[in-house]
């Protein structure tokens, strides 16, 4: 891919992120419509719908031939990720935004022929612009990030993980997961998948872990975090779709691998 082609996408891309940004805290002082949709913890917002429908817009007039997977399903349905697919997240931790009004973030992942190019995650209420360009580096309001710490150990880290998995429940082997909450330095549950990845990138977490992820929360953050020397992988250790929900597991290299030896499917 032409470093031309690359660099107008990151800059259509900032652009684009900074103005929906914009879009949602204006939306914030005004009344929204809240609705749930596969149970009463998965929410969706008007807010949500105009901030996708602002990327698809945007996209299809500057790029007729691009594809926008997003979490709201409002462009036109992705089934191959031939060509160049925008995989976005208009709002990734909605319930943080309805009852927080922060913690929430905007993921774009922009994939060519199923290679992740481009990533960008928006702290919005932060704002805070994490970016990450294959074999260029990761950017964190526009300084260079340093990669992450191959040597820490497990018993140094912070990782994100959600209770949900540390108490019985149907996927995994919850004494393991007890056992690893208390082998590890803390764990910390953000609430927003990319910004975990974002956190991964700068230091903030060590790894991360969950079982229950769809393309939009992970496409722009495994790319970010892979600039800084990250690996993230199904809990099996397979390789993530973009296609599919996946369970996800990112830490270094060391750490990644002994977090394998611990999360045990049911
Ligand atoms: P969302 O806010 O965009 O729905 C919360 O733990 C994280 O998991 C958020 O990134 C949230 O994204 C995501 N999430 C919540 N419910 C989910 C589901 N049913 N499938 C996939 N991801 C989900
Ligand atoms: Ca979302």
């Amino acid at each position: 891919m032409s470093q031309e082609i690359i660099q107008q996408l990151r800059n259509d891309a900032k652009e684009w992120i900074l103005e929906a940004g914009e879009l949602i805290k204006e939306s914030m002082n005004q009344p929204f419509a809240v609705d749930t949709k596969k149970d009463r913890k998965d929410l969706v917002t008007e807010v949500d719908r105009r901030s996708e429908q602002f990327f698809i817009d945007k996209i299809s007039e500057k790029y007729p031939d691009h594809k926008v997977l997003g979490e709201e399903g409002m462009g036109e349905e992705v089934t191959s990720l031939d060509g160049t697919v925008w995989i976005i997240d208009p709002i990734d931790g909605t319930l943080n935004f309805v009852h927080q009004q922060r913690f929430f973030a905007i993921s774009i992942g922009i994939y060519i022929d199923g290679v992740g190019e481009v990533g960008f995650i928006y702290d919005v209420m932060a704002d805070d612009l994490y970016e990450g360009v294959r074999h260029q580096g990761a950017y964190k309001n526009g300084t260079q990030l340093d990669p992450i710490d191959p040597q820490k150990t497990l018993e140094e880290s912070m990782i994100g993980l959600n209770n949900t998995w540390v108490i019985p429940n149907r996927r995994l082997d919850e004494k393991k997961m007890q056992e690893l909450s208390r082998n590890v330095k803390g764990t910390r549950s953000y609430g927003s998948a990319s910004l975990e990845f974002a956190y991964i990138a700068d230091g903030t977490l060590d790894a991360y872990i969950t079982m229950r992820l769809s393309p939009w929360d992970i496409a722009a953050g495994m790319i970010i975090v892979s600039e800084v020397g990250g690996v993230t992988t199904r809990v099996d250790g397979s390789e993530i779709g973009m296609l599919s929900g996946n369970t996800v597991v990112c830490a270094n290299q060391a750490i990644h691998q002994e977090l394998l030896t611990y999360i045990i499917e049911k």
